[in-house]
C-alpha cells in the first residue's frame, strides 16, 4: 500500500467505498490523516468498516472541518446531477479530489532522484490493453512495473514506491477531472470518440477532462498521441506549439515522421533519423486487429523513452499474453472459436472485434448506449447471425432487421451462447467465431463487465466439457486456444 503521508494531520472526507474509496481511506489513515468515510449503501459501509475504514455520516458532518474530499470516480459532482456529498463539499468550499491526486502528491513530495516513473494512459478505447502491455514490456525488460487505476486496482493499493518503480496507470476521464498534480513521465492519449457524455456534457468537455493527462509535464517527459482520429491529430498540433516535451505521434494508417507507425502489420519506430523495424505484429497472437496495433505502437513509444533496447521491447510485445475480456480467446470447439470481448461496453469498442473477424456469430446487448449499434452498420457484413440479450434486444433487433442481418432475441447469455454455438457448428463456414461483444453496459443482468465475461468463459468451458480448474472432464471436442 502507498501511505498518504502528505495528508498527515488533515481531515479528509471519503465518499464511495468501492475499490477507490476503501484503498484511499486506508492509505490516508496509514499516512496519519483523520478520515471520515461514507457510502450510500449500508452493506458496503459495514464491509469497509471491517477492513479498517473509519465511518462518519457525511450527511451530518461538520464540513467546515474537512480539508479535502476524496470522491469516488463513479459518483458525479456536476452532471448528470450533483451527488449530495459533492454538493455539501462544494457549499463548504472543500476541494474534490480522487485517489490519483493523492498518489501524484506523494510522488511530487519525494526528492527528484527518489521519484518513481509514471506512465499514464488514457483514451476512449484501448486503455486497458495498452496499460497491460506497457506493464508487460517493462516487467519483461526487468523493471519493477506496477499496474493500476481504471484497469481495476486502486492506485493506492499498489506497492510503495522507490526510485526504480514504474507506475503504469490507466486513467478515466472521471479520475482525470479530479486530478491536478499528476506529472506523467510518459503520457499516452490513444483516441477520442463520444462516451460518458452524460458526465461531461459534450465531446469537448470529455476531451478536455482527458487532456489533464498532459498537465505538469516538463522537459524530458514524453507525450504519445494517436493521430488517426481528427481529435488526436488536432491535439498533436496544439501540443507541438508548446515546447519542452518529446511529442510522439502514432499511426496505423501512415508513416509518421518522428513517430511510431504500423505499416502492413510491421511496427516501425521513426523517432530517430534511421527508421527501425521493431517487430511484426502479425505474429503477436494477443494483439489481433488494427486497433491493437495502435495500442502496441503507443506502448512502444512510451516505454522507449526509458532507454530500453528496441529489440527487447519488440520481443516483449510478441510475448504479450493479452487481457481478459478484450478479444480474449476462451476456447475452441471443433472449428468454432469463442471470443470474450465483454469489455466492449459501447459500439465503438465493439467495432474493434467486429472488424477483426469474418463469419461472426455475435452475442450483443445489455444496457444500450446512445445510438445503439447503428454506428456498426458497415460491419454487419461480417456477422452471420446475431443473438440479442438484455434491455437492448428490441432496439438492436430493429437496427439489424433494417440492415437485413439475421438475428434472434434470447433472454439470457446462456441461451444466446447455446444457439450461437449450434448455428456456428452447423454453418459450414470457414473459421466461425462465437463472439461476445455486447456494445452495452452489463448492469441489467450482471454486476459488471468482468462478471459478464467470466460467466461467458465458464459457460464456454462447460460446453467444452472442461471443469473450473481447466481439466477436461467429459468428452472434449476442442482445446483451449
Ligand atoms: N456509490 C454511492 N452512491 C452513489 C454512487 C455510488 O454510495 O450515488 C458508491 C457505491 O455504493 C460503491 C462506490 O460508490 O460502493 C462505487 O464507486 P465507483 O463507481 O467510483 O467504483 P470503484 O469501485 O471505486 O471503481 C472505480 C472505477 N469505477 C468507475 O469509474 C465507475 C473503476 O473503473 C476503477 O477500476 C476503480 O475505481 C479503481 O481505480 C471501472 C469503470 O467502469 C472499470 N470505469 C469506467 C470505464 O472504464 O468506462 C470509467
Amino acid at each position: 500500500m502507498i501511505k498518504a503521508d502528505t495528508f498527515s494531520g488533515r481531515t479528509v472526507a471519503v465518499f464511495g467505498l468501492g475499490r477507490t474509496g476503501v484503498t484511499a481511506a486506508l492509505s490516508l489513515v496509514a499516512g496519519g490523516a483523520t478520515v471520515w468515510a461514507w457510502d450510500d449503501n449500508s452493506d458496503t459501509r459495514d464491509r469497509a468498516n471491517k477492513q479498517g475504514v473509519p465511518l462518519q455520516d457525511l450527511k451530518k458532518a461538520d464540513w467546515s472541518k474537512v480539508n479535502e474530499f476524496v470522491l469516488s470516480p463513479g459518483v458525479p459532482h456536476y452532471l448528470p446531477s450533483v451527488h449530495w456529498s459533492a454538493k455539501a463539499a462544494q457549499d463548504a468550499g472543500v476541494p474534490i479530489i480522487c485517489d490519483i491526486e493523492i498518489l501524484a502528491r506523494e510522488v511530487a513530495a519525494k526528492p527528484e532522484h527518489e521519484r518513481p516513473k509514471i506512465i499514464a494512459i488514457t483514451g476512449t478505447n484501448g486503455k486497458s490493453t495498452t496499460t497491460s502491455l506497457v506493464g508487460h514490456i517493462l516487467r519483461t525488460c526487468g523493471k519493477d512495473a506496477q499496474i493500476g487505476g481504471n484497469i481495476g486496482r486502486g492506485v493506492l493499493d499498489l506497492n510503495s514506491m522507490h526510485s526504480g518503480t514504474y507506475y503504469v496507470i490507466e486513467l478515466s476521464s472521471y479520475q482525470l477531472e479530479r486530478t491536478q498534480s499528476l506529472r506523467a513521465n510518459a503520457a499516452i492519449f490513444l483516441n477520442l470518440s463520444p462516451d460518458h457524455l452524460d458526465r461531461h456534457g459534450t465531446l469537448e468537455g470529455y476531451g478536455k477532462a482527458k487532456q489533464a493527462v498532459f498537465a505538469n509535464q516538463t522537459q524530458g517527459d514524453t507525450v504519445v498521441i494517436g493521430v488517426d482520429d481528427t481529435y488526436g491529430k488536432a491535439l498533436c498540433s496544439q501540443l507541438k506549439v508548446r515546447n519542452g516535451r518529446r511529442i510522439v505521434p502514432i499511426s496505423v494508417r501512415r508513416a509518421s515522421g518522428h513517430g511510431v507507425s504500423v505499416l502492413g502489420g510491421k511496427l516501425f519506430c521513426n523517432m530517430s533519423k534511421k527508421s527501425i523495424e521493431v517487430c511484426d505484429l502479425r505474429k503477436a497472437k494477443a494483439l489481433e486487429g488494427k486497433h491493437n496495433w495502435q495500442n502496441a505502437a503507443a506502448a512502444y513509444a512510451a516505454v522507449s523513452s526509458f532507454d530500453l533496447d528496441s529489440k527487447e521491447i519488440g520481443e516483449a510485445i510478441l510475448s504479450f499474453p493479452g487481457l481478459a475480456h478484450r478479444m480474449e480467446t476462451v476456447g475452441t470447439l471443433r472449428n468454432v472459436r469463442f471470443v470474450n470481448d465483454s469489455k466492449a461496453t459501447n459500439a465503438d469498442a465493439a467495432r474493434q472485434a467486429l472488424a477483426s473477424y469474418e463469419n461472426i456469430f455475435w452475442i450483443a446487448g445489455g444496457v444500450p448506449k446512445e445510438g445503439g449499434i447503428e454506428p456498426l452498420r458497415d460491419l454487419f457484413g461480417n456477422v452471420r447471425s446475431a443473438y440479442l440479450i438484455g434491455d437492448a434486444a428490441n432496439d438492436f433487433g430493429q437496427t439489424l432487421g433494417v440492415a437485413e442481418c439475421p438475428y434472434q432475441n434470447k433472454s439470457t447469455l446462456k441461451m444466446a451462447l447455446l444457439c450461437a454455438t449450434k448455428d456456428a457448428l452447423e454453418s459450414g463456414v470457414k473459421d466461425p467465431i462465437v463472439l461476445l461483444s455486447p456494445a452495452c453496459a452489463s448492469f441489467d443482468q450482471f454486476k459488471n463487465f468482468e462478471v459478464r465475461g467470466d460467466a461467458f468463459r465458464s459457460q464456454v468451458h462447460t460446453l467444452m466439457g472442461i471443469d473450473e480448474t481447466g481439466d477436461a472432464k467429459t468428452s472434449v471436442h476442442g482445446s483451449v486456444a
